[in-house]
């Protein structure tokens, strides 16, 4: 029995609403560049930019109850899945209104009450929250599921194989999904990384499908695959979304064109294979939208985008003590 629905293609509401989404994670991650140049921010920042259409396709299927793990590169993870960006401009500032009690920053935006279980800065960790948190779906009964997003560097770590072992073991409602970008930091994956990301899955039985992670509405498909097949009960899925980062790795690092570590005119190529392009293009050549409605929808995310970040900026800083008590609690979990 198949649960591909290969003729299942997003209508154009979805696809003007996954366009906005793209916009104001795009617009988002602009905007903490620029914070970062002007000392706005406590720490780096790792963008995502060039990679929103992987997360945008797959929350089209999610709802709060579902749950995701992000990585170290997670501020569209968290906004694709419903964070709100206010909170997360607050958070990455260090403010105490921060969804996060300004605790974790970038590398840690995190919103349970969204099923957003956070994002990590440990290559690999999401794996074996995102299982354990499948497991726990498994044992409540319920059809929601878990996702768990990883880079191709973290496709090297040996976590993966004891996730894909017990997830399908158990028959977890979990999806994996690799966004690989080509890169692991600074080394091009083909330094790094043998044989087919995908193929680690095989041999645990799990069902894979590779995906463009440039095109939305390719993504949404293979993620309505995917998550028909999870919410079905028949166990793990894989995907393979390939993508590219737009930046570099993270904001500390020389934003040129071409950094040394890519090939000169890679960027440039990729550029032309833009996310927000090809969802525009696909939009406008189907008559959902013209151009000029598509630059309105922009302008408004763009100030939308201005006003939380301002907001998040007139925030204050923790309680001196705020640290100490999320860390511990009494007996009765109390902080
Ligand atoms: C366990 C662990 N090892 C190494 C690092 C250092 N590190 C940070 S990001 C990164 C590369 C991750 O590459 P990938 O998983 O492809 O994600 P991308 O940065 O491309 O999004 C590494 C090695 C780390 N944070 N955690």
């Amino acid at each position: 029995m198949s649960y591909a629905r290969p003729n299942d293609k997003p209508d154009a509401a979805t696809l003007i609403a996954m366009h906005r989404q793209m916009l104001l994670i795009r617009r988002c991650e602009e905007r903490l560049e620029r914070d970062v140049k002007a000392g706005n921010t406590p720490g780096q920042v790792h963008l995502s930019t060039g990679q929103e259409a992987v997360p945008v396709g797959l929350s089209a299927h999610l709802d709060d109850g579902d749950k995701i793990t992000s990585t170290h590169r997670g501020h569209g993870h968290f906004l694709a899945k419903g964070g709100d960006p206010q909170a997360m401009f607050a958070e990455i500032y260090g403010m105490a209104e921060g969804v996060c009690g300004g605790m974790g920053g970038s590398m840690h935006v995190a919103d349970v009450s969204k099923g957003i279980l956070g994002a990590n800065g440990i290559v690999g960790a999401g794996l074996a929250i995102a299982t354990g948190a499948a497991f726990a779906i498994k044992l409540d009964g319920s059809d929601r599921l878990a996702a768990c997003y990883f880079g191709d560097g973290a496709a090297n770590q040996g976590v993966l194989m004891e996730c894909l072992n017990i997830a399908s073991l158990w028959c977890l409602p979990l999806l994996f999904v690799c966004e690989n970008n080509g890169y692991s930091e600074f080394s091009p994956s083909n330094t790094v990384t043998s044989g087919l990301i995908a193929d680690r899955a095989r041999p645990f039985g799990v069902p894979v499908r590779n995906v463009d992670g440039n095109d939305v509405a390719a993504v949404w498909q293979a993620a309505l695959w995917a998550t028909d097949h999870v919410r079905a009960g028949r166990g793990p899925v894989f995907l393979e979304a390939r993508t590219y980062r737009h930046s570099g790795h993270f904001s500390a690092e020389p934003l040129v064109l071409d950094a040394p570590y890519r090939p000169a005119g890679e960027l440039t190529e990729w550029l032309q294979k833009d996310p927000l392009l090809i969802s525009a293009r696909a939009i406008e050549a189907a008559g959902h939208a013209s151009a000029a409605d598509l630059a309105r929808m922009d302008a408004e995310v763009t100030q939308a985008v201005t006003e939380a970040a301002e907001a998040g900026l007139q925030g204050t800083a923790p309680a001196g003590d705020a640290a100490g008590r999320l860390m511990f609690v009494d007996r009765e979990g109390n902080a």
